[in-house]
């Protein structure tokens, strides 16, 4: 991989048209403040806003990118429906993306590189042409499961209608049609509020939680335990831990929903006989890798690490660095 970063070229539709989405989205901070949105249109919103994280987390990220899962049709419909009303980008392409961030994560052929900053992390890879290294590398990634499924095919080839139907008109004419909203309110309230919230909540996995958190699995990589990018998510800012186990489904340690709502649909999916295979990591694997290259957090922590794990850690990270963190 080349090492250097070429000359961003910016795409100035792209900063036009996000600069357009957040004056849109001011109106609507502006009109909820002085309490001119209908509550039924507060809780449309709050409906929209549900559906289109689980389409993302349950379904782009935790079934389509890693299969750490599988789904029945019926299933696979509702979260392709519901990724559509995310509006970002067909899951086709939002998967390619997320397996080479995986695959060289915070490297140069990392879409979102968070060695390049919080700014191009969060949403500047959006606004400039992609490195090279992203394009040459993602080639290697292998995507034929996505493409042998036809609803993910029906979605990309008609995303460029389905997206803006789905995630810009229906959510601003539905409130304006039923019940009588301000259509200008609800255009900025419903369809561009909720959609900047969303993609912002969304970014925070890419740079915040590669920024700033701790790092019980895998203190080697940027990826942290970031809680509020977790809550903000439902359940996307395990970050150190889905990283270090990225099949698990749960995308974290704990079983607890309260961080992490994706995992108690996942498991009400998989009560219904909807989602099943679901894939998770033991806790004794859990275990072993922490003591081999987490973060030892305590001192009967790094004693333990010492006397067990300590030749295979030097033989894997021969780094006296680390092994300093750790005595
Ligand atoms: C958005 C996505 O916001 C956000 C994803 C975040 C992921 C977070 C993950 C964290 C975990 C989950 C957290 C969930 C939390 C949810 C909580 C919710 C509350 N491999 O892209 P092009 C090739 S989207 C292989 O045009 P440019 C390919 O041949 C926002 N090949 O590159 C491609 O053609 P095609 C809305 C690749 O020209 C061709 O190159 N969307 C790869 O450099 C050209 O690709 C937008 O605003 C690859 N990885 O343009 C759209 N990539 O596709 C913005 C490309 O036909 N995007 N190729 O196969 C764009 O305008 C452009 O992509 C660009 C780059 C300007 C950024
Ligand atoms: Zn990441
Ligand atoms: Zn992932």
């Amino acid at each position: 991989m080349s090492g250097t970063t070429p000359k961003m070229e910016i795409v100035w539709m792209n900063v036009t048209l996000f600069c357009l989405y957040h004056i849109a989205a001011l109106n609507g901070i502006y009109y909820f403040l002085t309490l001119q949105i209908h509550w039924k249109t507060f809780l449309w919103v709050c409906l929209l806003q549900c559906l289109s994280s689980q389409g993302i987390t349950s379904g782009a990220h935790r079934l389509w990118s890693h299969r750490s899962y599988k789904a029945t049709l019926p299933l696979r419909c509702f979260l392709c429906f519901c990724q559509t009303i995310a509006f970002q980008n067909d899951v086709y392409e939002w998967a390619r993306d997320h397996r080479v961030h995986h695959k060289y994560t915070d490297s140069n052929a990392d879409p979102h590189n968070a060695s390049r900053g919080f700014f191009f992390s969060h949403m500047g890879w959006l606004l400039v042409r992609k490195h090279p290294d992203v394009i040459s590398k993602g080639k290697t990634v292998d995507m034929s499961d996505l493409e042998a499924d036809p609803v993910l095919m029906f979605q990309r080839k008609y995303y460029l209608i389905l997206a803006p139907l789905c995630s810009f008109v229906l959510p601003a004419v539905i409130p304006w049609y039923c019940w009588g909203e301000d259509f200008y309110v609800s255009w900025c309230y419903a369809t561009m509020l909720r959609y900047l919230v969303s993609l912002h909540f969304t970014w925070l996995v890419n740079s915040a939680a590669h920024m700033w958190g701790t790092k019980p699995y895998d203190r080697n990589i940027k990826p942290a335990e970031n809680i509020l990018v977790s809550y903000l998510t439902m359940g996307e800012g395990w970050h150190n831990y889905h990283h270090t186990f990225p099949w698990d489904y749960k995308a974290a340690e704990l079983d607890k929903y309260s961080g992490n709502l994706s995992t108690a649909f996942i498991d009400l999916m998989a009560k219904i006989g909807w989602a099943y295979d679901l894939k998770t990591v033991s806790p004794d694997m859990v275990k072993r890798r922490m003591r081999r290259t987490g973060t030892a957090t305590t001192k009967s922590d790094s004693k333990e690490y010492q006397q067990e794990d300590r030749p295979l850690f030097i033989e894997r990270y021969c780094d006296s660095k680390n092994e300093k963190q750790l005595s």
